[in-house]
């Protein structure tokens, strides 16, 4: 097995993906480490041309590669564009996983989602829980595509003993998040429907499902450190949760968000829209045990987050 000690000094790190929130959060977190980032926009190199792709490894040679590319969107995003969920995430992941073996990439750290564990997974969902039982109907298409990463990182392992690894992350937010109300994940969408209500002085904002929906989020500068932390610390099989341990219902996250931006306007449900899972708390003690802890709570991180958005958005 490889040696889980990974130095990053003096390297060539690839962040794929890395104007995203994750890889943008990666390229801040990498700055302090004494490597070389390499990062290439999508006119310079379509991740889903395995042509392109793999000429890029082969003229850059990274030592390093962090797989934070992915097609990405919140519950309705996930249910209305299956194809695109599906296809883009299996050719980004199978494109830059085979051209880092061919490269001879030393290290690669593939990111997948809390959403590949089944529907009705025990609560807090370990990792063994994979492939034990049916997905969640409006993100399989995705979770299908992160499975299929999984075992890529994995039978590059053990076919050619690639010291590939993979993070699930739980749901994350943070600066450089999308706030567009159709294609968001809840946390922004909540700060973007109670920020607007706030300003325009509305009596209430409206809130999709039931509200009972339970879900765990992380600030992705903390995700960031985790993956980082894993690249150096991690070499295995078994992919590794990547969690902060406590969820919330949707109902309460609302009531959060209205408490720090200050609204104090009715929460109202729109029941036509779908919950999704119902719970999907992962346990993060493999992380932990690991010797890895978030540092940011929930309640400072969307306070951080709100002052990234008033800058981002009402300059
Ligand atoms: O974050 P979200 O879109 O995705 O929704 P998932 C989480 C919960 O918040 C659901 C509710 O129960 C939504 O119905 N919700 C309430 C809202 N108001 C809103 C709103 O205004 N916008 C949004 N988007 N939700 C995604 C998966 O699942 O999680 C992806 O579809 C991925 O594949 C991602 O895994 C992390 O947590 O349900």
């Amino acid at each position: 097995m490889p040696d889980p000690a990974y130095s990053l000094g003096g390297k060539r790190v690839f962040v794929a993906g890395h104007r995203g929130m994750v890889g943008s959060a990666l390229m801040r977190r990498l700055e302090g480490e004494n490597c070389s980032l390499l990062a290439a926009g999508r006119r310079e190199l379509d991740l889903l041309s395995q042509q392109a792709v793999a000429e890029w490894f082969a003229r850059e040679k990274p030592d390093a590669v962090f797989l934070a590319a992915a097609k990405v969107g919140g519950i309705l995003a996930n249910r209305d564009q299956p194809a695109s969920f599906l296809y883009e995430n299996l050719m980004i992941e199978a494109n830059i996983i085979h051209a880092a073996h061919e490269a001879g990439v030393e290290k690669l750290v593939f990111l997948g989602s809390s959403c590949i564990y089944p529907k009705f997974a025990d609560q807090p969902i370990t990792e063994d829980a994979l492939l034990t039982g049916p997905l969640e109907s409006t993100n399989e298409w995705y979770a299908v595509a992160k499975i299929a990463g999984i075992k890529l990182c994995q039978a590059y392992r053990r076919q050619y003993g690639d010291d590939f690894i993979s993070a699930m992350p739980t749901n994350l937010y943070g600066p450089g998040d999308n706030y567009d109300l159709k294609t968001s994940h809840v946390l922004p969408a909540l700060i973007r429907k109670v920020h607007d209500a706030k300003m325009a002085g509305a009596a209430s904002i409206e809130i999709w499902g039931t509200g009972t929906p339970m879900r765990e989020f992380m600030h992705v500068d903390d995700c960031a450190d985790a993956l980082v932390f894993l690249m150096k610390n991690y070499s295995d099989e078994g992919h590794v949760n990547v969690g902060t341990g406590s969820d919330l219902a949707i109902l309460d996250l609302a009531k959060l968000v209205c408490a720090v931006i200050g609204y104090d306007g009715e929460i109202r449900l729109d029941t036509s829209k779908p919950d999704g899972t119902p719970r999907k708390l992962m346990s993060s003690d493999k992380l932990r045990s690991l010797g890895w802890e978030p540092s940011i709570t929930l309640e400072d991180g969307i306070t951080r987050v709100y002052r990234d958005f008033l800058r981002e958005h009402t300059c």
